[in-house]
């Protein structure tokens, strides 16, 4: 952390703030990435809020009825992960208007030039960009608001959203210097452990991704043992056997990623993962990670399956969290109206 941030960051609560896209089955990316993540930083004493962040979802399409599935399914996802909505803050975001307001307000500090660089959107629009939503583009200053309007310090994110964080820390800067205040913290992303960025398991070079058009490249979730051992199984893969040492990976992105992976789940580094392995071929590797995967994902599906047998209590528990998520950013979005020169008189 710079000093400059560090200055300005000791004048507000240490804070957590993160969310996902209700937008297809979780996968083992966002669980190793996020949800596991989330569930540990609620017990190091610091407030975490976590989002299910519907309004995201929407910028590609998004039936309906599977949106309200996805949304209550992802609740029951982040639950059976280990985050406790006594301890954390669980919401959707659109139940709490404070982000859209304050999405406006930011998309008039955010500049264009700063929004074109960003690589999510250009991997996700493709080469039909012309045809995104406006949303799509726009998706990365809504995701400023999301954290700005709890006035977050910390972000748990994969690495994919390293930059859609620290685009949220130049439009904070922004705002400040335009306006003479410092109102809005510089949140930081936190990145880490071993699987920072998942990778398909049918392309090394492609992450991890709910919306991959191939079930094969990802593990949901939701898959059940027979499913999670097949899909590892047919993982792609080189004809080597695992090396003496993690430099051995360095060129084999597929075989680092079940390394990765492996470590991620057993609780280990990569390296220790690589001792332990080492000369072992992938018809040994596989059969073990695809036994670790579900001794450790059974659970959590099990558990999301009870849970989503009762739909009133998840929406219960995202109404509850709502409630507290509001009390905490209504405050923050009428000062920023207030500092951004809007007459406020009800
Ligand atoms: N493959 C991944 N490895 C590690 N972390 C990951 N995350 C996502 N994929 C991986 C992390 O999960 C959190 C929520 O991400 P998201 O669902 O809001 O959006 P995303 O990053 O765009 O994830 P997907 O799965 O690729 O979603 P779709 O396909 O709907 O766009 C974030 O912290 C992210 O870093």
């Amino acid at each position: 952390m710079s000093d400059t941030t560090q200055i300005l960051n000791a004048n507000f609560t240490p804070r957590i703030f993160s969310g996902i896209q209700p937008s297809g089955n979780l996968t083992l990316g966002n669980y190793l990435g996020a949800l596991k993540r989330f569930a540990q930083k609620q017990d190091e004493g610091i407030e975490t809020i976590y989002c299910l962040v519907d309004m995201h979802a929407i910028t590609v399409w998004q039936d309906p009825d599977a949106l309200r599935r996805q949304t209550r399914e992802a609740a029951a996802a982040f639950i059976a992960s280990g985050v406790d909505p006594a301890k954390s803050i669980l919401f959707n975001q659109s139940q709490v208007s404070a982000h859209a307001e304050l999405a406006w307000l930011l998309n008039c500090v955010a500049r264009l030039g700063w929004m074109n660089r960003m690589t999510q959107f250009k991997d996700k629009a493709g080469k039909n960009a012309e045809k995104a939503s406006l949303g799509l583009y726009a998706y990365p200053a809504l995701m400023a608001a999301d954290i700005l309007t709890y006035h977050t310090t910390m972000v748990p994110v994969g690495e994919d959203q390293k930059q859609h964080v620290e685009l949220t820390r130049d439009i904070a800067a922004k705002f400040n210097h335009d306006y003479g205040v410092e109102f809005f913290p510089a949140p930081e992303p936190l990145i880490d452990g071993p699987a920072t960025r998942v990778m398909s398991l049918r392309d090394g070079s492609k992450k991890m991704s709910k919306s991959d058009p191939s079930d094969a490249s990802r593990i949901n979730l939701t898959d059940d043992a027979d499913t999670i051992a097949k899909k590892f199984r047919k993982a792609r893969t080189d004809a080597e056997p695992l090396p003496e040492t993690i430099e051995g990976l360095s060129e084999r992105p597929e075989a680092r990623n079940l390394v990765n992976i492996y470590a991620a789940l057993s609780e280990q580094t990569s390296a220790q993962v690589v001792t332990e392995f080492a000369g072992k071929g992938f018809g040994d590797f596989k059969p073990a990670l695809a036994d670790l995967a579900v001794a450790k994902l059974a659970p959590i599906s099990d558990e999301m399956k009870r849970l989503m047998s009762d739909v009133t209590e998840i929406d219960r528990i995202l109404g509850k969290g709502a409630d507290r998520a509001e009390a905490i950013a209504r405050p923050v979005v009428e000062k920023t109206y207030d500092i951004m020169g809007m007459v406020r008189s009800r």
